[in-house]
């Protein structure tokens, strides 16, 4: 690690506050070029530690970046990966309010939800798919808190990879018989379809991304528990979404999910 335990404290703090009042910045590896990936996921830590401490419940994890649409929208080479607690869970159909948010954008994904714990090291898209109760459709709404998205992978990992608000919907699918590399995904802005894929633009299988953030919570001896939900990250690039927008996501075989933006 690069940086004195006093400042990956005071970065969380900084990060966290940007996010909660809806406040842009500027990516803090411009202040902090030393900073390192272990000084990165340690002021995720913090963030996470300081929700936890104020009764936030862990709900889920993330694995972000992981097609090569995102990586090439924003110029990065590899995946990172986040929490996600509470209070940003949206119901099916239910509002966002884009006044507690900076910019946000909206992402098409699968969610897994495990029936047995994963950790890794080890883990693979067999250990995964054996794990997964059920998948179900997923919209994601990320929100950097660095301006006008500009930032670089440390940057946006201390920043809990953009994570902001989420909705699943749709039916709980069982993955037995269910190939997720050939499922199709349409996602729909004010009923016009903005970005289509499939499964497979998830490093080729959506379980992969789950395994790979097993690997990566084991490799810091966590694991990804029973009852968890993983979101695995947008198949298509990110769609910017504004109050009055109504977004829907439509998975082959898996039904849809929707979520409206709101002042
Ligand atoms: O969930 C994601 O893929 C987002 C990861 C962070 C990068 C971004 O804000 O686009
Ligand atoms: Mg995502």
């Amino acid at each position: 690690m690069k940086l004195e335990r006093a400042t990956i404290l005071c970065l969380a703090e900084y990060l966290e506050n940007c996010e909660l009042n809806a406040q842009d910045t500027l990516k803090i590896t411009d202040d902090h070029p030393e900073m390192d990936w272990e000084d990165a996921y340690a002021i995720q830590d913090e963030i996470r530690r300081r929700k936890l401490v104020r009764g936030a419940r862990i709900v889920g994890y993330k694995a972000g970046l992981t097609s090569y649409a995102k990586m090439k929208q924003m110029s990065v080479d590899s995946p990172c990966f986040g929490f996600l607690v509470d209070y940003f869970s949206v119901v099916d159909g239910g509002e966002v309010k884009v006044s507690e948010l900076i910019h946000p954008k909206v992402e098409p994904e699968i969610a897994f939800v495990l029936k047995k714990p994963l950790k890794g090291p080890g883990c693979h898209i067999g250990s995964v798919l054996a794990a997964t109760d059920f998948v179900m459709p997923a919209i994601e709404v990320i929100d950097s808190r660095y301006r006008d998205f500009k930032f670089d992978l440390k940057s946006v990992i201390a920043d809990n990879c953009s994570s902001a608000r989420f909705v699943l919907g749709g039916s709980m699918t069982s993955v037995e018989g269910l190939d997720l590399r050939t499922l199709g995904v349409v996602l729909e802005k004010n009923g016009q379809p903005v970005a289509l894929g499939a499964g497979a633009a998830v490093l080729n299988h959506p379980a992969a991304a789950v395994a790979m953030l097993a690997n990566h919570l084991g490799a810091r001896g966590e694991e990804l528990p029973a009852g968890t939900v993983v979101l695995s990250g947008g198949i298509t690039e990110a769609v910017a979404v504004a109050p009055g927008d109504h977004v829907t996501l439509r998975v082959q075989n898996l039904g849809s999910t929707s979520i409206r933006f709101v002042e």
